[in-house]
């Protein structure tokens, strides 16, 4: 039996890796930072199979500790602000978790057990202003962002302990993925909420930023999986991991309200509040790395994706008016 660490676990990522490791047998632990209240919805219905420990990317001593009590044979580095907007106003914060949070874990595993493998969850938003389209692992990176930048940092340190200690560590340049799951301020579940709520007569519009950036927009679900099998290879790689389609958010408002009998035009309203300071305007991803050494492809496509999470929002609000 494997054991694997996941820090971030109950963020949407960490619960659909824990339920994918947990089917392959895994034992699981997952870091969480200490609360005053409880945040773990998304993994309520594993939490008695999964091992929770306090881990905080913020403190060295929390992840040596976390290490040392769960003996991974694999760590998975889920943890962090993940939400864009958010970084511009605490930019510093944002390099201490994301850039130095991937350097502590790393110095963690290097002095506890260089033999655990390890992946750091990069990103598309590193590729930022593109240098080229679509984007592929030798794509110049260009983040447009703290959180783009502070990214690259971790995703540089990662190659660094690879190359420096002989260390199997990965970086997934992952593009933007999602599912029921994620969380309300991201623009998929933003407009699938927001659908569900003018539908069911709670609200009357929703207000948005830019319409004509553009998304390579997978199923998390899917995702996951391929986090797992970079580290089941002979040697340690980066991949790119995309659907290789791209999709305006006018595209998306439109898919969402239409599927639920909407015109979007009656209820869309910009509000420059939600316009970044700098704009990432085109993301396509090559994964054909990862398509052909892993043997993976996505199988949810967006707009199966973008209605699965309408049905799901309009399914909970349902139910809460038939519960209250
Ligand atoms: P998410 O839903 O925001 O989950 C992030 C998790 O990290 C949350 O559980 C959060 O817990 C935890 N966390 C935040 N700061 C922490 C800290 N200092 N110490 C320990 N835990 C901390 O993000 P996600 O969508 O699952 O993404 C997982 C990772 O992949 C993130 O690093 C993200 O940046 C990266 N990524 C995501 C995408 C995407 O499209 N989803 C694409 C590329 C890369 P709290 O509840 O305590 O805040
Ligand atoms: O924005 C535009 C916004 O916040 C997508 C994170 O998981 O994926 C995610 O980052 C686009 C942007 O995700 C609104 O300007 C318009 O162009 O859903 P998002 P993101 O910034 O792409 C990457 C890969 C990550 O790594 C990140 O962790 O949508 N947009 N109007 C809006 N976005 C939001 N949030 N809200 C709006 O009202």
């Amino acid at each position: 039996m494997k054991t694997a660490l996941i820090t971030g676990v109950a963020g949407q990522d960490g619960s659909y890796l824990a339920e994918l490791l947990l089917k392959k047998d895994y034992e699981v632990y997952g870091t969480v930072r200490r609360s005053s209240t409880s945040n773990l919805e998304r993994i309520k219905h594993i939490q008695d199979d999964i091992k929770l420990i306090h881990g905080d990317l913020l403190d060295q001593n929390s992840l040596i500790e976390a290490i040392e009590g769960s003996r991974p044979d694999e760590i998975y580095n889920l943890a962090g602000q993940s939400f864009v907007p958010a970084t511009w106003d605490k930019p510093v914060l944002t390099g201490e978790f994301t850039a130095l949070g991937a350097t502590r874990l790393l110095e963690a595993i290097r002095l506890v057990n260089r033999n655990i493998r390890f992946y750091q969850a990069s990103t598309s938003e590193m590729f930022g202003k593109v240098a080229e389209v679509p984007q592929n692992e030798q794509t110049r990176f260009y983040p447009r962002s703290p959180y783009g930048v502070a990214k690259l940092y971790a995703h540089w340190i990662t190659v660094n302990y690879r190359e420096s200690y002989d260390m199997y560590c990965c970086s997934g340049i992952l593009f933007n993925h999602e599912s029921p799951r994620r969380g309300l301020e991201f623009v998929t579940r933003k407009v699938s909420d927001a659908v569900a709520r003018i539908k069911l007569g709670l609200s009357k519009e929703l207000k948005m930023g830019n319409l004509d950036a553009k998304r390579d927009w997978g199923f998390a679900g899917d995702y996951v999986e391929v986090m797992w099998l970079m580290l089941q290879q002979n040697e340690p790689e980066d991949f790119v991991i995309s659907t290789g389609e791209t999709h305006s958010i006018e595209e998306l408002v439109e898919i969402a309200f239409t599927h639920a009998g909407l015109d979007w035009k009656d209820y869309v309203v910009i509000d420059p509040k939600f316009v970044r300071p700098a704009e990432v305007d085109l993301l396509m991803g090559d994964s054909s790395k990862a398509r052909e050494m892993l043997k993976w492809q996505p199988k949810v496509e967006f707009e199966e994706l973008i209605r699965i999470m309408v049905d799901s929002d309009i399914k909970r609000y349902d139910t809460q008016e038939h519960s209250s």
